[in-house]
């Protein structure tokens, strides 16, 4: 049977590219009448330093922005990943079965860990052996996620593969991950080659989810492009990323295709276009924020949201465990 898993990163605010990478695709999924599960990763968030007070706060916030994306805890599970601890326990596995080299091999460790990877934490080293665990704890099928989550993916495949090659089962599954849209990789409002990113340190770089219409304008009217007019068709964006990465939002904000864009706005002026670009912006984020804000008034509420998810979650994650330490040779 499919079932959707899928994560994101309590580890600052949210995106533009998070939001329509993933959470708008997620509301998206949970329609279609898929049993999902939703997870803030704070396990994953702390494998850089989080200090402690912001981190609680950005785990409730990033469970108020999953809800008012239209992700509804009657529907879907949603869950804080540390109060499930199944999804540890497998990681500890999945460490025994992935290999050092495969580790080594991930862009985005080194990415992250850059030219100081001695002074890394493992945890950082190794995160995608958690997200294998996080994923396969559920025995998901399908992952929608962004571009940039590939590699990771093609390793929880990997992982599953040789778990159940090393024990002789055919237990995990080869989950398929799910990248579609105009918007798997928004990238940088300020430059063209870098994905849109909760760690980049400016500011104008990202539309958070959490900017008011006056920024999200100053934002977009501040945004890098070229001199040149809209094309009316997409070939015309092909050496162009700041050009087509504005048309790719737009065409993702209004849920159509590039062309279908293009067909309307081609020929257009950067200054004609990118008012109206801030303007769908703000029509779409706008009440996504006030019910986000709505929402963090009542933290309680927020606690009980993910206590019971935890509890919903855990029935399928106890026996999964479970019967992963008998095939392992675990006593108990
Ligand atoms: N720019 C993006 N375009 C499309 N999708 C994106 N995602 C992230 N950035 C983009 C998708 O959002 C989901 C959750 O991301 P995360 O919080 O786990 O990932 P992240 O990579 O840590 O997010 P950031 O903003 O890029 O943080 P830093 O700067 O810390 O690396 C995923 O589905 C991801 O694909």
């Amino acid at each position: 049977t499919p079932r959707v898993f899928s994560g994101i990163q309590p580890s600052g605010d949210l995106h533009l590219g998070n939001y329509l990478g993933a959470l708008k695709r997620f509301a998206d999924a949970q329609e279609k009448g898929v049993q999902s599960i939703y997870c803030m990763v704070d396990l994953h968030a702390i494998t850089v330093w989080q200090d402690p007070a912001d981190l609680k706060k950005s785990t409730r916030e990033l469970c108020a922005g999953f809800i008012a994306s239209g992700i509804d805890p009657e529907k879907s599970i949603l869950i804080n990943q540390s109060q499930v601890p199944e999804h540890a326990q497998l990681a500890w596995v999945f460490n025994c079965v992935a290999r050092m080299g495969w580790m080594g091999r991930m862009t985005q460790w080194k990415d992250k860990a850059g030219k100081n990877a001695e002074a890394a934490s493992l945890g950082l080293f190794a995160y995608p052996a958690l997200m294998a665990a996080d994923i396969l704890i559920y025995h998901a099928t399908h992952v929608p996620v962004g571009e940039d989550q590939k590699q990771h993916l093609e390793l929880t495949r990997d992982i599953a593969a040789k778990f159940n090659h090393d024990y002789g089962v055919d237990f995990f599954p080869l989950t398929e991950p799910v990248i579609e849209g105009a918007a798997t990789r928004v990238m940088s409002l300020r430059d063209g080659s870098k994905k849109m990113s909760k760690s980049d340190p400016s500011p104008a770089s990202r539309i958070n989810l959490t900017d008011d219409a006056d920024t999200i304008a100053k934002k977009f009217r501040k945004a890098k492009t070229d001199p040149d007019a809209l094309p009316s068709e997409a070939e015309g964006l092909k050496d162009r990323p700041e050009a087509r990465n504005l048309v790719n939002i737009y065409a993702a904000l209004s849920d159509q295709s590039v062309d279908q864009v293009l067909a309307e706005v081609g020929g257009q002026q950067f200054g004609t276009f990118k008012p109206a670009l801030a303007e769908l912006a703000v029509s779409r984020m706008g009440p996504i924020t006030a019910e986000m804000q709505r929402l963090m008034a009542d933290p309680a509420e927020i606690d009980r949201i993910l206590a019971r998810g935890a509890e919903q979650a855990r029935e399928i994650t106890a026996p999964i465990l479970k019967r992963t330490y008998e095939i392992v040779g675990m006593v108990g």
